[in-house]
């Protein structure tokens, strides 16, 4: 006999609404998912925070967030109509307009119907007996799905710094990625940033001509290059229409699909005019040419790297006109491109403007906010608003903030508590299931996102379609294949010189507890090779699985 609780509770669990998938993520990886698993015929519900769709560039809305890779290079590659009607108008486009592009592509393909926004998802649940995850979200609502794909995102877990006094001030103050909707009015104001990543550079340049005063807290200066964005011209677009094909199949064999690929040549290899005159022309290039398009070894023999460094060290000392404040600028701890190299638009010249301050909080570290503004063991600075460009718990943050229970209810937090164990970067021992789309150990967090995103979703999609047609209810992976993976993929990284560097690559973040120590958190052997993996895995009736 059941009690009159256990009795609620199966009424209960009648109403909850079956999916065979449930997408936890409207970015730009569930927007594809989705579409996919609509192909297949299955029953799918996407479950996003936002108000909105787009992930990143529904929240990243402040002033300057742009595209590094080039726009073309970037969007969906899925559908030809697509690729042929939508006009990117410039090489690097800015946010509002990515935004509009994710929009107009979940509208033209009918895929809002099934994307059910203001939906944190808090849990999820694996019940062994009926071979389906149950998820809950944020007010209690709960479904349950055979199904489930993690679409949320690596940098979509913001970090504000552990700092006391940050509900004490009484001007604006958010985090870059918290930017309201309504625009800001800079004018007249007195504008602090904190932080110096890709984010913070964009933020900076693009408020400094606005504001009546900015000041910059810099903890560790980055390599930042020349984005040398500009308009698409009309013919332009023709040519890039009508490249597509080839454009494509060239992203498909560099390491990060990038539209750059590394020069086969070592730096010791050309005469120095020859190496002076390559880098000059890296530098005026586009985009990420620079980072990617470099001799083979600038990111593995320090002594390639630190020739390079000095030169884009040089260029630093060029632009900036007080020698004190370019030596602040000048990364000392780090070698170029060992960190994520930010893109830049006059970024150093605003250092030049006389209302624009340089705090470098190695000097003189924050003690508190306060009520009116900043304090550093220095001074105390007045704002009318602050900025943390402050960063991410990048790659896992957004798992450990979703309660994930396992086979047994072991929880996904603890599984991986020494760092990252996967297979394929898609799925973990104890998660049957549960497939981790542009999770750790994946190629996709070293990649031109979107290039990535669309195979593992292609993957996935195979996958589910194999287990449709073979009447299969559970798959996991074995602890062996996870073993393996997790092997292979740190010693893919050994040598390379950015893991040993502190930054969100290698999992250090120091406003949270317990990121101090450096993680292997991609798959570093290039996209080629991982897709080659993933597809002789499959190839192999899903090799390293057990599927039933
Ligand atoms: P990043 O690259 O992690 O940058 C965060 C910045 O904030 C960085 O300069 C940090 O300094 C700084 N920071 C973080 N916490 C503090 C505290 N407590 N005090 C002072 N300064 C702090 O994040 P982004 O958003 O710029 O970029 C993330 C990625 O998004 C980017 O790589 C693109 O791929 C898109 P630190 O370097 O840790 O000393």
């Amino acid at each position: 006999m059941l009690n009159t609780d256990e009795i609620a509770v199966r009424e209960r669990e009648a109403d909850v609404r079956h999916f065979d998938a449930i997408v936890i993520g409207a970015g730009i990886a569930g927007i594809y998912q989705l579409y996919r698993l609509r192909q297949l015929g299955l029953s799918v519900r996407v479950f996003e925070t936002g108000g909105g769709v787009g992930g990143t560039w529904y929240w990243n809305r402040y002033p300057g967030a742009r595209f590094d890779s080039e726009s073309y290079t970037y969007g969906y590659s899925f559908d030809e109509a697509l690729l042929q009607d939508w006009n990117w108008s410039e090489h690097f486009a800015a946010q509002p307009e990515t935004e509009r592009y994710l929009n107009h592509v979940v509208d033209r393909f009918d895929l809002r119907r099934d994307i059910q926004l203001n939906s944190r998802v808090v849990a999820a649940r694996w019940n062994e007996a009926d071979r389906l995850w149950q998820v809950e979200l944020e007010h209690g609502e709960r479904y349950r799905c055979r199904f489930l794909i993690t679409a949320i995102g690596p940098l979509s877990a913001d970090t504000l710094p552990r700092v006391p006094g940050r509900d004490d001030f009484r001007g604006l103050s958010f985090h870059t990625y918290r930017w309201p909707q309504e625009p800001i009015d800079f004018t007249g104001k007195r504008v602090a940033v904190i932080g110096t990543g890709a984010t913070g550079v964009q933020v900076i340049q693009t408020v400094a001509p606005l504001a009546a005063q900015l000041t910059v807290f810099q903890r560790t200066p980055n390599w930042c290059t020349p984005l040398h964005n500009r308009p698409i011209t009309d013919e332009e677009q023709r040519a890039i229409k009508a490249n597509y094909p080839a454009m494509f199949e060239l992203l498909r064999r560099t390491p990060g699909c990038y539209i750059h690929n590394t020069d086969p040549r070592g730096t010791f290899e050309v005469t120095a005019e020859e190496r002076e005159a390559f880098w000059e022309k890296l530098y005026k290039e586009p985009g990420f040419s620079i980072w990617m398009a470099n001799f083979r070894d600038v990111l593995t023999d320090p002594k390639a790297n630190a020739l390079f460094s000095a030169f884009v060290a040089r260029k630093i000392r060029e632009r900036v006109k007080d020698p004190a404040v370019a030596e602040k600028l000048i990364p000392k701890n780090h070698g170029f491109g060992t960190r994520r190299v930010p893109q830049e638009t006059g970024y150093y010249e605003v250092y030049n403007l006389p209302h624009v301050r340089l705090v470098d909080l190695r000097e003189t570290p924050i003690e508190r906010i306060t009520e009116t503004g900043i304090r550093t063991t220095a001074e105390d600075h007045a704002f009318d608003i602050i900025i943390y460009a402050t960063g991410f718990d990048a790659v896992t943050g957004a798992f450990d903030r979703i309660a994930f229970h396992g086979v047994d209810g072991g929880r996904l937090t603890e599984h991986w508590a020494d760092g990252p164990k996967t297979y394929l970067g898609l799925m973990s021992v104890g998660f049957p299931n549960m497939l981790t789309i542009v999770g750790p150990h994946n190629a996709s967090t070293r990649c031109n996102i979107p290039r990535c995103i669309e195979q593992n979703v292609d993957w996935v999609t195979d996958l589910l379609r194999h287990a449709q047609d073979n009447g299969i209810t559970r798959f996991e992976t074995t602890e062996a294949a996870e073993a393996d993976w997790s092997r292979h993929v740190e010693e893919l990284a050994a040598g390379l010189l950015y893991t040993q560097v502190d930054s969100w690559l290698t999992g250090i973040n120091t406003n949270i507890d317990g990121h101090t120590v450096r993680r292997v958190l991609q798959y570093q052997g290039g996209a080629p090779a991982y897709r080659a993996k993933c597809d002789e895995v499959a190839a192999q009736g899903y090799a390293g699985m057990v599927l039933r």
